[in-house]
């Protein structure tokens, strides 16, 4: 009965065809909050209704019609957990991620990506195109609270309702309950944790919150044994890979493997297990179009949420030794025992075995292990035909972390600045840009050309974005709110000009940690009362990304600008404790 209600939320969601170019000049309009200052020279160049339609034909060529394919592309999104801006070896050659770099050469690399703060606030944003103070303050920090009511908008819903099979693999953390899961927004597949960063190995959340330790679970049922002793990268990989694999083609084009994602995963569960999966998995299938069995199933296109765990805490590498959690060699306190047999810890540039601190080490074998993860995804895309025929978005939820107490989970070790340098102010739970500057790429193979796109783009971004790219404008349900970000698919595909861009940024609990971009410029505020004109701190990132010289005495028009579009962002927000 739950997913005839979920199907028939579906499709009463408000669809929108057309009007693309019109839409983004109103979005851009909307963003600036009126007639607050002149509109830049990209915006002027384009308020007129016949330059608009001429554009947006123009546009529609390319981006969602004749030239373009008919087909709708698979979509996956990776997000990883706590990986910084220095955290890649395309940003930083002290760390290892071949894979990453070689997906980066082919791909639109945003050197100013936006994230929020903190893990649940971008999780919000990207997956349902708003703010996280749109819903109310519950998740504008991370939370195990729920994110955004029943039947909200979201990528998930969005697409299912435009045809697509829908799965998540990895962390949910926007709602930990069961009654809040991921099964209940959109996925016709789930399979993860409920909560937020759980032990690499054991896959528990932290011992704090017993009442959400035992987080592992398959389509909203918790998982008996919670697949311990599988390394948490691998698990998530390893199903994001059987989901491609179950959409891949046969060599006759017609049929595709029956088998559903959750069989493959069936060794390390009952029988019993699989058996409810199997109904489960029946029950959720989407209300059109995709009910006549294999070759029905190969003409819907996927949309695949990978949210993967690390690099957060608690960092554990054990390779073979699985029952041996990682710590150092009592023969050698530089080295954790067992290193030089853990492949992580060793790669064949050297570059891992070469840092000399140790909990550096650790962090670099973590983040090799997670390249190594999203290279077998993507090798499973080369090796089932499907990826130039899928749109895959990248980036992290947060910046680092650099200290970390330990103690959280069993096990967990204490680290004391454990990443490596990065290059900006500030880390994970920062408004600056340390804490919201973090990696980001946009691929699509023969359709995105391999550049660097420097406009700031941001998470909430991705659901006006991956609607571009379809051909298909998200509109948020009547008495939902609205939605934020803005439409990049003609920057990435057309390299159009970038638009002028806005970004609002909010840190919650326990102080506040306010800041708004308007392309360089930058206001940023710490303080748990709501900022007044006078409290800002001024940044102009072009010439200062590390925001060391505060120009906001030099600037006060600037301030008064901002300020204004702040004050506008701030009155979208709903200012109540819980998000439902
Ligand atoms: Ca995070």
């Amino acid at each position: 009965m739950t997913n005839t209600r979920k199907g028939a939320k579906t499709q009463r969601l408000s669809i929108r065809v057309g009007g693309t170019l019109t839409w983004i000049i109103f979005t851009l309009l909307s963003a600036l909050g009126g007639s607050l200052f002149t509109l830049p020279a990209f915006a002027q160049q384009r308020t007129t209704e016949e330059s608009a339609n001429s554009s947006g034909r123009q546009f529609e060529d390319k981006v969602f019609g004749r030239r373009a394919s008919s087909t709708k592309p698979n979509i996956i999104t990776i997000i990883t957990d706590d990986q910084g801006w220095a955290d890649i070896g395309y940003n930083n050659p002290k760390v290892y991620t071949p894979n990453l770099d070689a997906l980066a050469a082919e791909s639109a690399v945003c050197t100013r990506h936006y994230s929020m703060p903190q893990c649940t606030p971008t999780r919000i944003a990207a997956f349902t195109g708003r703010y996280p103070g749109r819903f109310g303050n519950a998740g504008l920090s991370a939370s195990n609270e729920p994110a955004f009511p029943h039947g909200t908008l979201n990528l998930a819903t969005f697409l299912k309702a435009n045809g697509y099979k829908t799965y998540l693999s990895g962390k949910w953390h926007m709602g930990v309950a069961e009654a809040h899961g991921p099964h209940h927004h959109g996925f016709d597949s789930s399979y993860g944790s409920f909560a937020g960063a759980v032990g690499y190995y054991d896959h528990r959340y932290r011992q704090r919150y017993p009442e959400h330790e035992i987080t592992w679970h398959r389509d909203g049922k918790i998982i008996e044994g919670y697949e311990n002793g599988v390394h948490v990268t691998d698990l998530v990989s390893d199903e994001a890979i059987r989901i491609i694999k179950k959409h891949a083609k046969t060599s006759n084009d017609q049929k595709i493997s029956e088998q559903d994602p959750a069989d493959d995963g069936a060794k390390t569960r009952s029988s019993g297990e699989t058996e409810r999966n199997e109904i489960d998995s029946r029950q959720a299938a989407p209300q059109g179009g995709d009910r006549g069995g294999a070759s029905m199933q190969a003409s819907s296109p996927f949309f695949l949420y990978l949210a993967y765990h690390a690099p957060h805490t608690p960092l554990d590498e054990r390779g073979e030794f699985v029952d041996t959690p990682t710590q150092l060699d009592p023969d050698n306190p530089k080295r954790w025992l067992n290193e030089d047999k853990i492949s992580w810890f060793n790669d064949p540039m050297g570059i891992i075995q070469s840092e000399q601190d140790p909990e550096k080490r650790l962090y670099l074998a973590v983040l090799h292990h997670l390249d190594d993860g999203i290279g077998r995804v993507l090798k499973a895309l080369d090796e089932s035909g499907q990826r130039d025929n899928t749109l895959i978005l990248f980036t992290s939820d947060n910046g680092p972390q650099v200290n970390w107490p330990g103690n959280a989970y069993p096990d967990d070790l204490k680290l004391t600045d454990f990443n490596p340098p990065h290059p900006f102010r500030g880390s994970k739970c920062h408004a600056y840009e340390g804490g919201v500057r973090v990696p980001g790429l946009v691929h699509w193979r023969g359709k995105i050309p391999a550049r660097k796109v420097d406009s700031p783009v941001h998470v909430v971004d991705w659901m006006k974005t991956i609607g571009g790219f379809i051909g298909i404008e998200p509109e948020a349900p009547e008495g939902q709110p609205a939605i934020d970000g803005q439409n990049n698919s003609a920057l990435y595909l057309t390299k159009a000009d970038p638009p002028t861009r806005l970004i609002y940024q909010l840190w919650g609990k326990p102080g506040q940690r306010w800041a708004l971009i308007l392309d360089k410029w930058k206001i940023v505020h710490y303080g748990k009362k709501e900022p007044r004109q006078t409290d800002w701190e001024l940044y102009d990132l072009n010439q200062d990304p590390k925001e060391s010289k505060n120009l906001a005495q030099k600037y006060p028009d600037k301030i008064i600008q901002l300020h204004q579009l702040f004050l506008t962002e701030r009155a979208k927000d709903r200012k109540t404790k819980s998000n439902l």
